[in-house]
């Protein structure tokens, strides 16, 4: 429609021309003059309508940037030629009569008016023309996005709800807390319609929950995450008597399917006693997948919910949130920690696991 637009301006410059051609102009400022001007008048607006075509049909891709860039070059310069070529007819006729003058004036200002409008038009187009490019350029860096630092690093920086184009999935990040780019695996916590976690391998395998509330990002998912660089691991609890607790390892990395997603976990630091290492090695157990180095049965039938049971845990963020917190029966969602030179186990309120590319 735009381009329709501009063809008719150009057209009735073309027409405003001819009409002069037919009448005085070619008298007031003889026929020499006039042929310059004319050629001059006839081959700008032609350039015009042919960088406004090249314009309208320039595919909007990265590799179009410079040919636009080029386009807008010659349309600026047929702009300047446009109005050289008014001033030059004005001031060869610069002696003539008042009247002409004065009709040569106000197609002067007709030809100024007209481009002008042809200048708003392609001012406008050339904007939209960046702002495609630039949207295409971000478009494409968001295809290779591949965690929550990569979002943040393209300027994203809220928390929330993401989707990777990467991986088809929409993940949790975490942009605020430390320097942000964190993207949340797993989330616990005591919410009106708890997500059972007590699920089979396929289950796991795949992820579930609401990213919302409660969820586990899911086992594939996690592997091909973790592999793309390395990442460190941060868990945050909180214990319903002792309040918040944390834990970070320096190393997380989730193996493939056919190692049982086996846990590469390491490097502690935190106020929470490492209770992680203990899985270190360990592939993944669900109720109806025994992995776990527990011979009489299956740890995940034991406690509920799949993990990387050992004989069977230290941690287990994915247990059972008791319904009345009890330190005497550390069965559910727990974390054991040291404090005062014993093992007392940390009975959570909630839960996080969060990941990001560890900081070079
Ligand atoms: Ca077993």
């Amino acid at each position: 429609m735009a381009g329709s637009w501009c063809a008719l301006v150009v057209l009735g410059l073309l027409v405003v021309a001819h009409t002069y051609e037919e009448t005085r102009l070619e008298d007031v400022i003889g026929e020499y003059d006039f042929r310059i001007f004319k050629n001059l008048f006839v081959n700008t607006t032609q350039r015009l309508l042919e960088a406004i075509s090249r314009l309208e049909n320039t595919a909007a891709k990265d590799e179009s940037l410079a040919e636009l860039k080029e386009t807008m070059k010659e349309i600026s310069e047929s702009l300047v030629a446009a109005n050289e070529a008014a001033i030059a007819v004005r001031e060869t006729v610069n002696n003539g009569a008042d009247a002409t003058k004065n009709e040569l004036k106000l197609f002067q200002d007709q030809i100024l008016l007209k481009l002008s409008e042809v200048n708003v038009f392609v001012e406008h187009k050339t904007k939209q023309m960046e702002d495609q490019v630039a949207k295409l350029g971000q478009m494409s860096v968001n295809l290779l996005a591949g965690d929550c630092q990569d979002l943040f690093d393209l300027g994203f920086n809220a928390s929330g709800v993401y989707y990777l184009q990467k991986f088809g999935r929409q993940v949790l990040c975490d942009m605020e807390t430390g320097q942000g780019g964190w993207l949340v695996i797993q989330r616990r916590a005591k919410v009106v319609e708890q997500v059972d976690f007590n699920r089979d391998w396929h289950e796991y395998k795949a992820g579930f929950g609401d990213l919302e509330t409660e969820f586990w990002a899911g086992n594939d998912f996690l592997h091909v995450l973790t592999n793309q660089k390395t990442y460190e691991l941060h868990v945050d609890m909180v214990d319903f008597e002792k309040g918040p607790y944390w834990a970070s390892y320096n190393t997380f990395r989730v193996g493939s399917e056919s190692s049982g997603y086996e846990l590469d976990i390491g490097n502690y630091s935190g106020n929470a006693t490492d209770a992680f290492t203990y899985h270190h090695g360990r592939p993944f157990t669900s109720y109806d997948r025994d992995n776990d180095l527990y011979i009489d049965g299956n740890c995940a039938r034991y406690f509920s919910g799949g993990w990387w049971y050992d004989r069977c845990y230290d941690a287990h963020l994915n247990g059972v949130f008791p319904v009345t917190p009890d330190r005497q029966n550390a069965s559910f969602i727990t974390w054991w920690a040291h404090e005062d030179g014993l093992k007392v186990p940390l009975v959570l309120n909630s839960a996080t696991l969060r990941v990001k590319p560890r900081a070079l």
